[in-house]
């Protein structure tokens, strides 16, 4: 650091001092290098970016000197995915300058829409796990929590999806081809990682780790600020690159490849995000993309620590690290190896200091998403790692045996020697934890029960609950300007920094006129959706129809399945007497299947097929559409959360940890078809029983059927609309009389239906039906539709990252 006398700028130099259009013109002649008759969107996209980002730097700054002056405590959050979505329109808006930025743009002939989605949709995540930390990252500045992200700057998030035929294809996805105009470089920042080689034991009995493979991790900084500008915190992605140099020798000689050999290797490791989800297809280069990402955070946040404390003890007082879910589980060996091989640390007393830090989120409890490794592999990657993991399951040993006369510790340890040996970096993480939290109350409970019930005994205060939360800045204020507006104007602003403002709209459900307001609003927003339909594949719908939507990953647990036969049987109700007063509906799906998940994909095609039958079939038309939107992504749920009546969070009872989604469309005034499942139960208690749809089994009847040998094929052959439907799709009806092509659905279906699809096919029916019955009430639908948007504010990410502060960081 340099040690001068210009910390403070002239006043001249101040962005705020410039008005935006004028600092959007300059950035785009002198940063983008385009004149404004020949600047296309991105350009001005990319001249506004910049323009906006500069008015975060003195905040960023600001908050910079007072986190070091207050000696706040810092919180990292590690995770493996963002999906932080389109940054502009969030930055305008919380920095205050939409009505500014929209003025000069329509001065200028331009749309600021338009310009708006010209930015591309960094989608570094698969789906909710991603979300929640792009919601926590705007909470964290809001709330004023020293955060900080960490995470992998990937060159190509998840896979860009399109159909073929009705079939996912998936494509690459690259969101860095234009240049990112948010990130900073920092070229200075760059850490050694290293894999592979062997450890010995040096004269004073040191072990000693000689790697035989060592890429660098590079920073790239964005400013995330929180409402207002107040805050602005910093989200720090990781890139890799080679430790070495070009073989110039090599290339010299010709041999291009051979030369860029190691930095193609090097690269590799931040290319792709990994497109699994709740999958734990872990391959070697997924383990180097989580110690990578981990190892690079945890170095760099013991070196700001060290710039100002010596003592290492004192880290638990001044840090905290969130680990969101198993991905970055590898810190509690590599910071008990960082304190003892880098900085000279005692082992216990470094257990005891990670311990200290350290925190964990379980996301999901199904048991082929919860991350093991083989031993062999860890072995052969990270040697040293392996001896502390062993070190830390003896202590952790000892101490079970010390507390627990006669308890076995061997089934909860980090490492599982049978079939070969695994490292289950669930145990691990729980063990190096200080506090370990579920996201819903009832997936808490579900955790002390099943797959830490062993650890939760022997640590009972260890698990907490942290009830997800959405950020309402983004998925009301921005998404759906015409419904904020109102709010506003009703209310106050209040609720955009403080959601449990919105409680007063209660009253205003009574209110004829507010709620003909409120069904204003819906319908334009239903009619954005039309068109956003329409331009993508091509389907006309009638936004006076029910507009029912589930959208999120594709899986069997989640039961886009049986969305998908409730809708085919609904066809053949609605076929069979087309002029029994129906209520016209659109059912509504996007979501990507994991591309080795074969059985999601089919579903897709099923869904895509069947949309093709119904959607052309006269008898139907007016009455029933079915689309599947491709590609879905934040910017896509962005148009379809505010267009929807119906909120559809139907999976299996006891397996969506919360949902976070079902947040989203509640706010937003969409009612909810669901079960009791994840954060369903908690929106019920806050929307009120009146005001949601809630059918189907319960977690622990789902937990008896699947354990004790149901027979689908009966329930099946009681259930006559399933029946029917299941018929007509092994038939060929949906596939042109191909008999075989959903022979994988059908078969899951009669003889397995591990997701209880058959059980709850009936009550899901009789609530749609009953659905369609007060939709037609217009005015109670509306009642509902306002309670629910006004019961929500305790669903806000602020509330949650306080609960998280308090509880959990010490950090408010
Ligand atoms: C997801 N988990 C859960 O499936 C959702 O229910 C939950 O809302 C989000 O996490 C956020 O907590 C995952 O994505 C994963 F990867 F853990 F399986």
């Amino acid at each position: 650091m340099t040690d001068t006398k210009l910390e403070k700028l002239p006043e001249s130099l101040d962005p705020k001092n410039v008005p935006l259009g004028e600092a959007v013109l300059r950035h785009l002649v002198y940063s983008v290098g385009k004149d404004a008759s020949h600047a296309v969107r991105r350009d001005w996209c990319a001249a506004l970016s910049l323009a906006v980002r500069d008015r975060m730097v003195d905040g960023w700054m600001d908050t910079t000197r007072r986190i070091y002056k207050e000696k706040a405590k810092r919180v990292y959050y590690l995770s493996m995915e963002f999906m932080i979505g389109r940054l502009l329109e969030d930055a305008i808006s919380n920095m205050g300058l939409t009505a500014e930025a929209k003025g000069f743009f329509s001065e200028h002939g331009l749309d600021l829409q338009e310009i708006l989605e010209a930015e591309p949709d960094p989608a570094l995540g698969n789906g909710g796990l991603g979300r929640l930390a792009a919601c926590f990252l705007d909470s964290m500045a809001t709330v004023g929590v020293a955060g900080m992200g960490y995470g992998i700057r990937y060159e190509h998030g998840i896979f860009r999806q399109s159909f073929q035929d009705g079939w996912q294809l998936e494509e690459p996805e690259d969101w860095l081809i234009f240049g990112n105009n948010w990130e900073f470089h920092r070229p200075e920042v760059s850490y050694p990682i290293s894999f592979g080689g062997s450890v010995q034991q040096d004269a004073q009995g040191k072990m000693v780790w000689t790697p035989s493979e060592r890429i660098l991790a590079g920073a790239f900084d964005t400013p995330i600020a929180g409402w207002q500008g107040k805050h602005v915190n910093t989200l720090r992605l990781w890139s890799a690159r080679s430790a070495e140099t070009l073989n110039l020798h090599q290339f010299n000689q010709g041999e291009f490849m051979a030369a860029s050999r190691q930095q193609v290797l090097a690269e590799s490791i931040t290319k792709v995000l990994y497109p699994g989800d709740h999958t734990a297809e872990g391959r070697e280069l997924r383990l180097k993309q989580e110690v990578f990402f981990t190892s690079a955070s945890l170095q760099d946040l013991l070196h700001r620590f060290l710039l100002d404390n010596k003592d290492l003890t004192a880290l638990p007082k001044h840090v905290a690290i969130q680990l969101n879910d198993t991905h970055p589980a590898i810190a509690v060996p590599e910071l008990v190896r960082l304190l003892v091989d880098e900085h000279d640390m005692e082992f216990v007393q470094s257990f005891e200091i990670a311990r200290g830090c350290l925190n964990y989120t379980n996301h999901t409890l199904l048991p082929e998403a919860l991350e093991k490794w083989p031993l062999e592999l860890i072995e052969r990657c990270l040697p040293r790692h392996l001896q502390i993991i062993r070190e830390i399951d003896n202590l952790f040993a000892a101490e079970i045996r010390a507390k627990f006369e006669g308890k076995d510790p061997a089934p909860m340890q980090a490492i599982d020697p049978h079939h070969g040996g695994w490292v289950r970096m669930g145990n691990l993480a729980f063990i190096g934890a200080k506090r370990v939290n579920g996201v819903s109350a009832l997936h808490t409970e579900l955790m002390k029960q099943t797959v830490f019930k062993d650890l939760h005994e022997v640590y009972p205060d260890r698990i907490l609950n942290q009830t997800n939360g959405i950020t309402p800045r983004r998925w009301l204020k921005e998404c759906n300007p015409g419904l904020a507006e109102l709010i506003t104007e009703t209310i106050g602003e209040d609720w955009v920094g403080d959601l449990s403002h919105i409680s007063e709209l209660v009253p205003y459900a009574e209110d004829k006129a507010f709620r003909d307001k409120f069904k204003a609003v819906k319908l334009e927003n239903k009619k954005r959706l039309a068109a956003y339909i329409q331009s993508e594949v091509g389907i006309k719908v009638d936004p006076t129809a029910l507009f029912d939507i589930q959208i999120k990953r594709i899986h069997e647990y989640k039961r886009q399945l049986m969305n998908a036969l409730e809708t085919m049987a609904l066809y053949n109700a609605m076929k069979a007497d087309p002029k029994a007063g129906w209520q016209p509906r659109v059912k509504i799906f996007a979501g990507k299947a994991a591309p080795s998940y074969t059985l999601a994909k089919l579903i897709i095609k099923l869904i895509n097929d069947a949309a093709k039958v119904i959607n052309n079939d006269p008898d139907v038309d007016g009455l029933l559409k079915l689309v599947f939107l491709p590609n879905y992504n934040v910017s896509a749920a962005e148009i379809l959360i505010p267009g929807a009546d119906l909120s559809e969070q139907i999976s299996t009872a006891g397996f969506e940890a919360s949902g976070t989604g079902n947040m989203k469309f509640a706010l937003n005034g969409a009612l909810t078809v669901g079960t009791l499942d994840g954060a369903n139960v908690e929106i019920k208690e806050h929307v009120g029983d009146d005001n949601i749809f809630i059918f189907g089994l319960e977690a622990d009847e789902v937990a008896a059927r699947q354990h004790g040998g149901c027979q689908p094929w009966v329930t099946v052959a009681e259930t006559p609309r399933l029946q029917e439907v299941v018929t007509q799709i092994s038939s060929g009806f949906y596939s042109n009389g191909d008999t075989e092509r959903f022979k994988g659905i059908v078969d899951n279906v009669l003889a397995h239906d591990y997701f209880q699809v058959t059980p709850d096919f009936q009550a899901y029916w009789d609530i749609q039906r009953k659905i369609d019955g007060e939709f037609k009430d217009q005015d109670t639908w509306q009642r509902m539709a306002v309670l629910n948007t006004a019961n929500m504010g305790w669903f806000s990410a602020d509330r949650t990252i306080r609960g998280y502060a308090n509880d959990i960081w010490k950090a408010l």
